[in-house]
């Protein structure tokens, strides 16, 4: 019996291919090839299920192209590269990788908002030209970290985890804002109290993004936003980028109106404003608050049980669109 066509569309782990290779006919872009959007959907036409990561848009276009497709694996909590509703009114599934990177990606957010308080990079980069010729009292003296105020703008699983992080190994006020309120168990769990954006904004000493991108969300965080935080503050973004305006951003950085900042996400990345690579008071990363081996091999083979779960028994481990399932 031939067996189902399915694309991996990026590289993935050798053991994870040779997973779902047991299962389906794959066709793999292990060389990692960059494919536009046209080439992305040239390879998608035929196959029943593909796992995507953030950087496969699926959207309509695509999905009327490809009406053998039936579901989509996410190798990422986030979902932004997806039409949802489109591929809900299409009958395609929906699966993300969630819980399995939580702590990491929480341990990353502390590391950068450690690493920005305390200008890890800026002052690593002065030490490697060579600049270093003696001790003085203020070099790169930053901001404290124990027992100042942490603001989480987002409070889903990884907000949670940083905001324990925060509380307990450092002794933080943790104050946050969500969509909706945690239960009281769970706030009481993370020692976290929840504010209004407002009040978030002005009294964070540490203000760590971790929100889902949304038309919703895009620009959460814009000059008007900035111009509320303390000029001591630090703002560290590991959500997405487009929740923060990053020419405003930089502006603010340059001026000095915020003390520093921590991203690991950009608006239109792998491109970075060039103002951001200017301004000496921010840490760069290349969106890798996931990237443990462990951690990357967890969301693979998530995403790989989802496509094995759904097309051999309808059963997905973690879907999004559940009304598909239903129609199915
Ligand atoms: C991924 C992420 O590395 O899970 C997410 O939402 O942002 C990262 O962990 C990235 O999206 C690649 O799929």
């Amino acid at each position: 019996m031939n067996k189902p066509k399915i694309l991996v569309a990026r590289a993935v782990f050798p053991e994870t291919l040779a997973r779902l290779q047991q299962h389906f006919d794959v066709e793999a872009n292990q060389a990692d090839e960059p494919w536009s959007a046209a080439r992305l959907t040239d390879k998608l036409k035929g196959k029943v299920g593909a796992l995507t990561t953030g950087s496969d848009r699926i959207d309509d276009t695509v999905l009327a192209a490809c009406p053998s497709l039936r579901i989509c694996a996410n190798m990422a909590v986030g979902y932004n590269n997806f039409d949802i509703n489109a591929m809900t009114a299409r009958g395609v599934l929906a699966t993300n990788a969630p819980d399995v990177l939580t702590e990491t990606t929480a341990d990353f957010g502390f590391a950068l908002l450690m690493a920005t308080a305390r200008r890890m990079t800026e002052s690593e980069h002065f030490l490697r030209a060579g600049h270093w010729t003696t001790w003085r009292y203020d070099m790169f003296a930053g901001v404290d970290v124990h027992g100042t105020t942490l603001g989480i703008l987002g409070m889903g699983r990884i907000g949670q985890g940083i905001a324990k992080r925060g509380a307990h190994g450092f002794g933080m006020k943790v104050i946050y804002h969500n969509r909706s309120r945690l239960e009281p168990a769970l706030e009481a769990e993370c020692a976290a109290r929840y504010v209004g954006k407002e009040e978030l904004l002005r009294h964070a000493d540490h203000l760590v993004l971790v929100l889902p991108y949304s038309a919703a969300s895009h620009h959460s965080i814009g000059a008007a936003e900035l111009a509320r935080m303390k000029p001591t503050a630090t703002l560290i973004n590991i959500a997405r980028g487009g929740i923060v305006d990053d020419a405003a951003l930089a502006l603010a950085l340059r001026e000095r109106r915020i003390a520093a900042a921590g991203l690991d996400v950009f608006e239109g990345e792998p491109r970075v404003h060039p103002d951001l690579l200017t301004v000496p008071n921010v840490v760069l990363t290349p969106h890798i608050a996931s990237a443990t081996i462990p951690t990357r091999l967890a969301m693979a083979n998530l995403a790989a049980d989802n496509l094995i779960g759904f097309l051999t028994q309808k059963k997905p481990l973690t879907p999004l669109n559940i009304e598909v399932l239903a129609t199915k």
